[in-house]
């Protein structure tokens, strides 16, 4: 019979390799958002996934980053680092072919934290024909010493399997550490707010949405059952009230919209969704505004 094994998976990379879009194809749910922007996520999130000899809790972390020395930026990257020190493995995520200064930085946080590592190697569907990854992947052997480098597609679910299999074989024996039927560590209120975040970052893929934040505010039950959310939207300028509101609201409805019927997919109920657009000023550098915004 084989040992049960248990243990947190980090997700660690520079930001924009895939490590969100891989950790909701891995435990088969949308846990984690994802755009095609630098810097989407901002916490530390756990998304689980039961096996029949293991547990796995991954854990998505901010994409490790230089940059404007923001005390949010410094959040993010802190929240990835403590991931890494709590991690029984790290999966180090590459972009196939790229190698920047950032994936040299994360690299070299992941090589302090001091744990055994896989390399993982994404978007390989973008790579044509498909030996032209082979040298990429002898150039990463180089550079650490990998447990083992898996070339995948999250977006694709290709050769996840494989991934399993390493991950599963690297964890310690042990124990399932989370009810079976849980699957995230995260409660409603935030996968509401980072939901409402996603659909208005899409919104504003061309307009610089790094001053943003949602945070729920209230969840109320209604008489026929329905929850009834408020939540508001930071932004840390004035000038960007009208740029979030759009012409005659219409920008700031399609986002309510659309996280609307997302979640209504996702949790299998049916919620009503009042949002408010706030101006903080400097959210992002005020401690304070950080803390109640949920970012040690
Ligand atoms: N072609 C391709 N695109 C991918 C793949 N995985 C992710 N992407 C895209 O890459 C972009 C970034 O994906 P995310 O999952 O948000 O990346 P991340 O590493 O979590 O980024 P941060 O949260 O900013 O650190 C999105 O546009 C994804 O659709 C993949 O396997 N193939
Ligand atoms: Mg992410």
């Amino acid at each position: 019979m084989t040992e049960f094994r248990s243990g947190f998976v980090a997700l660690a990379g520079r930001p924009n390799v895939g490590k969100s879009t891989l950790l909701n194809a891995l435990v088969g749910q949308k846990i984690s958002i994802v755009t095609p922007r630098p810097q989407t996520t901002r916490h530390r999130l756990i998304g689980l996934l039961n096996l029949p000899a293991a547990q796995i809790a991954f854990v998505d972390t901010p994409g490790l980053h230089q940059g404007p020395r923001r005390a949010l930026n410094r959040a993010m990257n802190r929240a990835a680092a403590a991931a890494l020190g709590d991690a029984d493995l790290v999966l180090f995520v590459a972009e196939a072919l790229k190698w920047t200064d950032e994936d040299e930085l994360a690299l070299s946080r992941i090589r302090h934290a001091d744990r055994p590592v896989v390399a993982v190697v994404n978007k390989v569907d973008r790579v044509r024909p498909r030996e032209r990854i082979l040298p990429y992947l002898a150039s990463l052997a180089a550079r650490h010493p990998f447990r083992d480098i898996v070339p995948i597609s999250a977006l694709k679910s290709h050769n996840l399997e494989d991934l399993l299999r390493v991950v599963v074989a690297a964890l310690p024996p042990g124990e399932a550490m989370f009810p079976p039927d849980q699957l995230t560590d995260r409660t409603l209120a935030f996968r509401i707010a980072e939901t409402i975040r996603e659909k208005l970052t899409l919104e504003l893929v061309d307009e610089l949405p790094y001053g943003i934040a949602v945070e729920v505010e209230q969840i109320e039950v209604e008489e026929d059952g329905r929850k009834a959310v408020s939540a508001v939207i930071w932004v840390d300028r004035p000038g960007q009230k009208p740029i979030v509101i759009g012409a005659d609201g219409a920008r700031l409805k399609r986002v309510g919209r659309a996280a609307r019927l997302e979640l209504n997919r996702l949790l299998g109920e049916r919620l009503h969704l009042t949002l408010w657009v706030k101006v903080r000023e400097d959210w992002a550098d005020d401690a304070r505004a950080l803390r109640q915004l949920g970012m040690e």
